[in-house]
């Protein structure tokens, strides 16, 4: 079904898509595919999602590149050569266009729209979404593809509208360039985002402060231009070489580490330790051994190699001591740099630790301490996002009996398998929170969930049925399930917005499944052997569970 609202939006279609990064782009694509009507609503102007927003210096993939890209056509793999180990924004987001392009997408696509709500009415089993437009569309299905990190957290400190200079948030970046040339600058959060904008801010303004509230681990990248010969030497059998991806916990292609962090002499841990900085990359350490992200003391061990590190290279004894994060590593997202902690090193650069000295407002000239002002013609706040639930808490999303999803996820999010909440038929989300993504490459995340979305439907389809749903039994074990993974690990231990303790307010529930890309894989895939057990499918009231419909 397919008919036109305003100039390109349609008002009724099969699949709508909310997003278009890489998980709304391969989902159009999957479900034209089926044969499918399907539209994406956009709020950006164009493709690339974390790409489109994230254009701050020095920003680059954590994953190399060769991985963090589609597997789905080999003619893509092929006819793309990434230029870098690790790419830099603009080489990403041309390969998202090009993607896009190549598989003509855009025709699909409205722009410059945001969803404002999704609203279930059982008796049409139809969503009809709102758009910021006015534009209304109604749908059979509808795919959350809005992102985990794709609500920039706001700055909130007092004073800001009063400041004469200019502020920017590292995920809401200009299209033109910023010059710093002569600027002094004033960068506000220490994650990754400012552990890659830093080192480049500081290279080209006059003087560069970090406003530093909390320190955190960051590995080399060691990135370096891509050769030819080993670009197609990684592509050579990129499908087998997916294919361990997928069956990794992390997503990418190495091989799991096979021994204790104690089973090992000193002298030998210290040398693989070694081996994984000089390696690079965001596995460097976490890769060495089997007990990283669960044995404290084993943790502790490759903290202080890191601790140690950034005392090698940071000249000044307390500001090295300032760098050095205390949490255990890993917790948080580990962050991948270029020249990061040497950048202390150089003259016009100076670390502020805010804890200690807080930040009380935002002046007209720059920003107030408790202790001292600090002169600024730029801030930059490179502060996070309102992680993984955000972009869907901003939309009114109301279910069966008009049950919003924002009541159902007041104690933190609800899912079956990061895929579907109990109450919300034919709603999936790419990546939802039960399901591994931010923590594997997510493209490997990205490719799957679509997969696994595009059977369904495809399921549905031949079996005469259009409605499925989680219930609400299959859904509070694998919520059990998701938690008491995690709780066997480090992770919740750590104050991170993987838990949400970057929002205030935001209820403290470790979100992402922690077991890795390949378990999860099987879990999805016995639910489909077992005939989507712990899903109601209907035609389209629900009538059975699993392939008892
Ligand atoms: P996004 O790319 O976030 O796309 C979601 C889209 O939905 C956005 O364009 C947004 O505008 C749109 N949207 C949201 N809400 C609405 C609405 N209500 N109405 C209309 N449109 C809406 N992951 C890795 O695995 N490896 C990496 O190296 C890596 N690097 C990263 C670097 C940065 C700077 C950041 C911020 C994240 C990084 N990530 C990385 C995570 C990254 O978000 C994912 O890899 C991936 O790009 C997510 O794709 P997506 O399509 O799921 O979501
Ligand atoms: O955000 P963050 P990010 N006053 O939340 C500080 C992905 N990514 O944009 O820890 C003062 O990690 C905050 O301090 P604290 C990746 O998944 C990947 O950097 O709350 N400081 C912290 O230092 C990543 O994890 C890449 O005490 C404040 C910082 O701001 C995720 O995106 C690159 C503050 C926020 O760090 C988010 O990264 C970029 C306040 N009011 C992003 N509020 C790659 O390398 C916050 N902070 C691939």
């Amino acid at each position: 079904m397919l008919s036109q609202a305003d100039s390109g939006t349609p008002s009724t279609v099969d699949v709508v898509i909310v997003g278009a990064g890489f998980a709304g782009l391969y989902m159009l694509h999957r479900m034209r595919g089926l044969g499918l009507s399907a539209h994406i609503l956009e709020r950006a102007e164009d493709v690339g999602g974390t790409w489109y927003w994230n254009r701050y210096p020095g920003a680059r993939c954590d994953i190399e590149s060769v991985d963090y890209s589609y597997s789905f056509d080999e003619q893509l793999t092929r006819e793309w050569r990434w230029t870098e180990r690790y790419a830099a924004q603009p080489e990403i987001l041309s390969y998202i266009g090009h993607a896009a392009d190549r598989f003509d997408l855009r025709r699909d696509i409205t722009f410059g729209t945001t969803v404002a709500s999704a609203h279930w009415d059982d008796d049409t089993a139809t969503w009809t979404l709102t758009c910021d437009t006015g534009a209304v569309v109604r749908t059979t299905y509808c795919v959350m593809a809005t992102g985990c990190l794709s609500v920039a957290k706001q700055p909130d400190v007092p004073g800001l509208s009063e400041f004469t200079g200019r502020w920017f948030h590292t995920g809401r970046w200009p299209h033109e360039p910023v010059d710093f040339t002569g600027r002094r600058v004033a960068v506000v959060g220490t994650g990754s985002s400012g552990i890659q904008a830093i080192p480049q801010i500081a290279a080209a303004a006059d003087f560069v402060h970090v406003l530093q509230r909390t320190p955190n681990y960051s590995m080399p990248a060691q990135n370096r231009p891509l050769s030819a010969a080993e670009f197609d030497a990684a592509i050579a059998d990129f499908a087998t070489r997916r294919r361990i991806c997928e069956q990794s916990d992390a997503g990418v292609p190495h091989p799991p580490p096979t021994q204790s962090t104690f089973e090992v002499t000193p002298a030998e841990r210290e040398r693989r330790f070694e081996e994984g900085w000089q390696r690079g990359g965001i596995n460097a350490l976490s890769a060495a051994f089997t007990d990283f992200f669960t044995d404290e003391e084993a943790n502790r061990l490759a903290q202080d190699f890191v601790r140690r590190k950034i005392h090698e290279i940071v000249a000044d004894e307390r500001t090295a001591d300032l760098l050095c994060p205390h949490h255990h590593i890993g917790t948080k997202r580990t962050c991948v740099d270029t020249g990061y902690y040497a950048t202390y090193n150089r003259d016009n650069v100076e670390l502020i630790d805010v804890r200690t000295n807080p930040i009380e407002h935002v002046t007209t000239t720059g920003v107030q301490l408790t202790g001292r002002h600090i002169d600024a013609d730029v801030i930059v706040f490179a502060i996070g996002f309102d992680a993984i639930t955000g972009a869907l808490a901003d939309i009114d999303i109301r279910g069966v009996d008009g049950v919003e999803l924002h009541d159902v996820w007041a104690h933190g999010p609800r899912t079956l398998l990061g895929l579907q909440t109990a109450g919300f038929p034919n709603l999936f989300m790419v990546t939802g929170p039960g399901s591994p993504s931010v923590l594997s490459n997510m493209l490997v995340s990205i490719e799957q969930h679509v997969d696994w979305i595009t059977d369904c439907l495809a399921h549905l389809d031949a079996h005469g049925l259009e409605r499925i749903e989680a219930t609400e039994d299959a859904q509070d074990r694998w919520m059990d399930h998701v938690a008491a993974l995690a709780a066997d690990t480090l992770y919740p231990q750590a104050t991170s917005w993987y838990l949400g303790a970057n929002i205030p307010g935001k209820p403290r529930t470790f979100m992402p499944y922690v077991a890795g890309c390949g378990q999860y894989r099987r879990e999805c895939e016995q639910v489909v052997a077992d005939g989507y057990a712990g899903f109601l499918l209907g035609r389209p009231s629900p009538v059975a569970e699993g392939s008892r419909a």
